[in-house]
């Protein structure tokens, strides 16, 4: 069973943004409509890291085990995706994976160690590293995360999100060796040898770009290209550093029809780029009102975001009121993607993201152009 709506009828995933199905009477869901810009029922939502450590059943269940074990374990992994949209009634389901799945896979030397995140033995740091690199064969090296897709397409009702890193924010794992605060190592190497810095990202893009593709084909039906820590760029390092890398992804996936999401921590200053990377929705982190990225970003990407996480700590009236604030900002046009500005905290009380969702959904059906 696919994705159903109210008549029962079936949409296929890869549905392009000219062929909603809304003709033949079968309702788009609200997210994929509001990542294309079209007037939806109502206001979607999803939280990044909605699945983790902020859910009881989450840690019930993952306890102590390596979080690589769980992804290559299909049922558990299907399982982990289900909890949040069971929990908060949110409409789309991200893929409970990491970025660093598929260098992990080939063998780069790639652990996540709990508390810490992504660690690499042996750091990229050279020309003569390059070496190492080989294809991604997303059904040899995981086919555990190919049928966690077709297993999800199977169960839920709502679209599932797949995920890759973008080529920068791989890569500053693999040269830092770990989560760094200043990318010192990264952008030694970009700006010293950029020919390898090119080589290393392009490398990378064609492996996110087989992975995605992959995961579209089992099952998908939006992606997210996660470049959290671009950020860290200026607007010219971006350009030189990152853009192209991102572009070769998400241009690549054109064919597919299926809703690009490009989203990173601190990019103010790169939307325009990101948006023109060939992104249908730019993500927004809460630094950037989304009526200031409107004007950045022009009008054709919807927008996601952008709730700051730490809100969620704060008492209800609070959240309601922050949430209704990032609700006007956009004046109710079609093309929101209610999110966060990233991931969830772990100490988010998960009543609260369950009442945020009703919110969204109440309030912002007024204003999503049905
Ligand atoms: O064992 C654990 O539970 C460790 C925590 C954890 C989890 C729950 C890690 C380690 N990864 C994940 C799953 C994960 N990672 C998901 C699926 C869950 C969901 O969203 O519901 C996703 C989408 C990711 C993606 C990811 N991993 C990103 C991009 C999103 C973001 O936060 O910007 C990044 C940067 C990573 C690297 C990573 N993996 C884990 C950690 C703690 C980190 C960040 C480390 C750092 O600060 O650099």
């Amino acid at each position: 069973m696919r994705t159903l709506d109210a008549g029962g009828e079936t949409l296929e995933p890869g549905r392009g943004p000219h062929d909603s199905g809304a003709g033949a009477g079968v309702e788009e869901p609200p997210f994929l409509a509001a990542c294309f810009g079209r007037p939806a029922s109502r206001v979607p939502v999803w939280f990044m890291r909605q699945a983790g450590r902020s859910l009881p059943e989450y840690r019930a269940l993952r306890r102590d085990g390596a979080i690589l074990d769980a992804i290559r374990n299909p049922e558990l992994a299907a399982e982990l995706t289900l909890q949040p949209v069971r929990r908060y009634g949110v409409d789309a389901a991200i893929l409970f994976s990491d970025i660093v799945v598929p260098v992990a896979a080939m063998g780069l030397g790639v652990d996540v160690v709990a508390g810490r995140g992504p660690v690499v033995a042996e750091p990229f740091r050279s020309e003569a590293d390059l070496g190492r690199l080989r294809p991604f064969a997303p059904e040899i090296d995981t086919p555990y995360v190919l049928e966690t897709v077709r297993i999800l397409a199977g169960e839920l009702d709502v679209p599932l999100i797949g995920f890759a890193g973008a080529p920068f924010t791989v890569a500053s794992y693999l040269v830092e060796g770990g989560p760094s605060r200043t990318f010192a190592a990264t952008k030694r190497l970009m700006t010293s040898d950029p020919e390898t810095w090119h080589a290393l990202t392009d490398a990378l893009a064609e492996t996110a770009l087989a992975f995605l593709r992959a995961q579209v084909a089992a099952g998908a039906r939006a992606v997210q290209l996660f470049d959290s820590w671009a950020g860290a760029l200026s607007p010219a390092q971006y350009r030189a550093a990152a853009l192209p890398a991102a572009r070769k992804v998400l241009e690549g996936l054109a064919d597919l029809g299926v809703p690009r999401i490009h989203f990173g921590v601190g990019t103010g200053e790169l939307l325009a780029d990101m948006a023109a990377a060939g992104a249908d929705v730019v993500g927004v982190d809460w630094r950037v009102p989304l009526s200031v990225a409107r004007r950045r970003v022009g009008e054709r990407p919807a927008l996601q975001g952008n709730l700051d996480p730490a809100i969620c700590l704060a008492p209800w009236e609070v959240v309601q009121r922050e949430c209704r604030s990032v609700l006007a900002e956009l004046g109710g046009e079609p093309g929101h993607v209610f999110n966060l500005g990233h991931g969830v905290l772990p100490e988010t009380d998960p009543d609260i993201l369950a009442r945020v969702v009703d919110l969204v959904h109440e309030e912002g059906r007024r204003g999503s152009g049905a």
